[in-house]
């Protein structure tokens, strides 16, 4: 057996031997050991592997030696139905339900909830791994040495080098976007040096199969156990031999005395975006042929230029500096232990930003389904929670980044998921609440369904859908694209509001509407009648979430000239919302009235919706709430909050809205130091990716505002950040915000104006307005006077 000897070389010489700093252009050559994730040992388990995606097709690299394991993922790989359905006569049960809460009688009501109105929860529908491409390297019996392994954020490629018996071996995966192909390819620095078995296996449900000299074959049906039959998949690869020879061994590969070798892998499933029950009827085994023959007509090296191309497009939009990017000379493991131990690393904040962006990109692209969960990676058969599209906040949490880091168009995906459950959402609107629009709860998957189910403290939550339709108006705000206003934002804010204007019902204390019965995910209380309680009428979020939902449809008719009778009901109504209360202690009241709560560190946060992802609650408009939501999120840290990856993300992003950049700061690292496993990946714990996502959208939060109206430079930023500077961060109205800073002073911005209009900047006690052109960028000094 080797074993693995890692020789104490010099940092400098580590450098070197990576190859870093070999890709030119601009900022970025210099930073290319900062944007890179890199390790001196293989990965031990999967949270230590490196991913690689491109929306649709993914792969986690473990780097081994000897043994490589590459898993591999696609994202419609998912188990399938049944999916669950509306119980009988839920309708009747919510009426009398809700005459049991407003009389006070709260566990009695809960237990007819459940009983009556949830359907019985059908798990698992898991999306699930695609299988494990492996490669066993036979090598001499000698010593490695120089082991490293990377992932460089801006090209997108993983490599590993190591040197055995004075030869250098060295792998590359990436996963390209143009080709539709995940591509490996190993070469050595000596002829005839490679020598390895390829192999492809899957936990479950599979078949592989070896065709001629040089290709293997996948294939199967996603299923649980024998149940749960859902997507059939295949994937195909093809072995590139140079010099030596490749020869099928059975269900393997077997290459011998190679030069180099390039391995390409196309994949498909039968999984119908446009009806995931009717699916695909192509031969799927032809489809990942006729990709890769195009794959093998391009040379390795123009595969993996336009691969690259292809990345920075999307990844070199956002440039950020923080400082400290002499940290990047460790590993990063090195790095995230240091900040265990207390080591503040600016840098590593950065990476963390840019490492979020890079799984935006690796696991959300026009035309692909939404990053679930994990994103796209994956390894299980049944993955934690299914690794399905959670829409009581996880979901949005990963789009939270799209918009202000520059990554539009890979917010995509998630509008198609949720135009695509609108069907779906009409059906339970009618069926379980006699009501228009439509609903979705807190979760759905690949089969678009919106039925309430399971419990009531986390089922019970008729809003998901809704929350959803922010990201639409969202999409506009940055953008100014009037046609997606109208054509698609319109329409689900349109459905949405209907539904509340059929679900909202008087609250007879108070005359005034109120949604429920719903739980404030997924927390619980002590009820009127001293029992433990979920559930209530008017809880802040669901007020707070119709708010929004009439609001954004408000402004999007106003912009689109739409005056009609719909409107003029949805105005009415929203003059006759409850509205969440401040109680006596001085914090934001989470429930109707100040209830004793069960789990006062509860990690959801979410009557502080209007403050973030919200934008009802800002300093000029609330001020009292703005403190209201203070002492509430104070409260929730001294209980123990924050503790799951998504928890400490969100109440990062809600610091930099009250513009604590200190406490904004010390979650960030709490973050880094208490969540985040070692190859960056977020953790609930298990890994669950949207802490990743909602810990980049906090960054871009603490640099720059825009949701009150003006956009708010550096409205929260850090003493740890003192200089630094950031490029191509969006604001809404249309602008991309570049910026300096030094000292914790502003020292210079360039706005480029994509639209046109005037845009209202705010710096510390300053502020101007600036009228710009279609185009135009405008550069201001730090005391925002425009620049000739
Ligand atoms: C929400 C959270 C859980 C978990 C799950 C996937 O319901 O309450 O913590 O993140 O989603």
């Amino acid at each position: 057996m080797l074993r693995l000897c890692m020789r104490k070389i010099t940092v400098r010489l580590w450098i070197a031997a990576a190859g870093f700093v070999l890709w030119a252009g601009g900022a970025y050559a210099e930073n290319q050991q900062a944007l890179s994730l890199w390790y001196q040992q293989p990965a031990r388990r999967w949270t230590e592997a490196l991913p690689v995606g491109n929306g649709r097709l993914g792969a986690m690299v473990f780097g081994g030696v000897q043994n490589e394991r590459i898993q591999l993922n696609i994202d419609s790989l998912w188990a399938g139905p049944p999916v669950p359905q509306p119980p009988q006569g839920a309708y009747e049960a919510l009426a009398e339900a809700r005459k049991l809460f407003f009389e006070d009688q709260y566990a009695q009501a809960e237990r007819l909830i459940a009983r009556r109105f949830l359907g019985p929860r059908i798990s698992p529908r898991s999306h699930q791994t695609l299988g494990d491409l492996r490669l066993e390297m036979q090598l001499p019996d000698t010593d490695i040495s120089t082991y490293q392994r990377d992932l460089n954020l801006d090209t997108a490629v993983a490599t590993t080098t190591f040197e055995v018996d004075g030869v250098t071996y060295k792998r590359e995966v990436f996963s390209s976007a143009p080709d539709e192909v995940l591509v490996i390819s190993l070469t050595a620095s000596k002829p005839a040096a490679l020598n390895l078995t390829v192999r492809l296996d899957r936990p479950a449900d599979y078949e592989t199969v070896a065709v001629g000299d040089t290709l293997l074959m996948i294939s199967g049906q996603a299923s649980h156990n024998g149940n749960h039959k859902g997507v059939r998949y295949h994937a195909t690869l093809y072995a590139d031999v140079s010099g030596g020879r490749c020869a099928a061994d059975g269900n393997a590969l077997a290459i011998r005395d190679a030069d180099a070798v390039r391995l390409l892998l196309t994949a498909a499933t039968d999984y119908n975006q446009d009806n995931p029950y009717e699916p695909l009827t192509d031969d799927l085994r032809a489809r990942c042929g006729g990709r890769l023959l195009e794959a093998m007509a391009k040379s390795h090296e123009a595969t993996k230029a336009a691969h690259i191309d292809d990345h920075r497009r999307l990844f070199r939009r956002v440039e950020l500096d923080l400082g400290g990017s002499e940290a990047a000379h460790l590993p990063t493991d090195k790095r995230l232990e240091a900040v265990k131990g207390g080591a503040h690393d600016p840098a590593l904040a950065m990476l963390y930003f840019q490492f979020g962006r890079y799984l935006l990109i690796g696991s959300s692209r026009p035309g692909t389904l939404p990053a679930n969960l994990q994103g796209l990676w994956n390894e299980h058969i049944e993955a934690p929670w299914n690794a399905d599209y959670h829409i009581n906040i996880n979901i949005q949490m990963n789009y939270w980044p799209a918009e202000v880091t520059n990554l539009s168009e890979c917010h995509d995906p998630f509008f198609d998921l949720i135009e695509a459950l609108v069907p779906s959402g009409q059906k339970t609107a009618q069926e379980v609440y006699r009501c228009r629009g439509f609903v979705a709860h807190h979760t759905t998957d690949a089969w678009l369904w919106t039925t309430p189910i399971g419990s009531p403290q986390w089922g019970m939550w008729p809003f998901g859908g809704a929350w959803c339709t922010q990201h639409f108006m969202e999409r506009y705000r940055f953008t100014r694209d009037k046609a997606f206003l109208r054509d698609r934002a319109w329409p689900v804010l349109k459905e949405a509001s209907l539904f509340f204007l059929d679900y909202l019902v008087q609250d007879p204390r108070t005359g005034k509407l109120v949604g429920g019965p719903s739980n404030s995910p997924e927390n619980t209380f002590i009820g009127p009648d001293g029992q433990a309680a979920s559930l209530d009428m008017g809880a802040a979020m669901s007020q707070q979430i119709v708010w929004d939902v009439f609001t954004n449809a408000l402004e999007a008719a106003e912009i689109l000239g739409i005056d009609d009778a719909l409107v003029a009901e949805i105005r009415t109504a929203r003059t006759h919302l409850a509205m969440p209360q401040i109680a006596p202690d001085g914090r934001l009241l989470e429930w109707s009235r100040p209830f004793e709560e069960r789990e006062p560190g509860h990690r959801h946060i979410s009557h502080v919706y209007a403050l973030h992802p919200g934008r009802q609650y800002t300093f000029e408009q609330t001020p009292d709430l703005i403190d209201a939501i203070r002492k509430s999120i104070d409260h929730r840290l001294a209980h123990g909050g924050g503790h799951t990856g998504w928890s400490r993300a969100w109440i990062i992003n809600i610091w930099a809205r009250l513009r604590e950049a200190q406490k904004a700061h010390d979650n960030l690292h709490a973050l880094l130091a208490h969540s985040t496993l070692l190859n960056l990946f977020d953790t609930h714990p298990p890994f669950q990716i949207d802490g990743n996502f909602g810990g980049t959208a906090a960054v871009a939060e603490m640099l720059l505002q825009s949701h009150a109206g003006y956009v708010h430079l550096l409205p929260a930023l850090p003493k740890a950040w003192a200089a630094g500077s950031v490029k191509g961060l969006c604001a809404r109205g249309g602008f991309v915000v570049d910026m300096q800073w030094k000292d914790g002073r502003l020292t210079e911005v360039r706005l480029f104006s994509r639209q046109g209009g005037s845009c209202i900047v705010h710096y510390g006690d300053q502020s101007a307005e600036i009228p710009t052109t279609p185009g135009q960028t405008v550069v201001l000094d730090r005391h925002l006077a425009i620049q000739r």
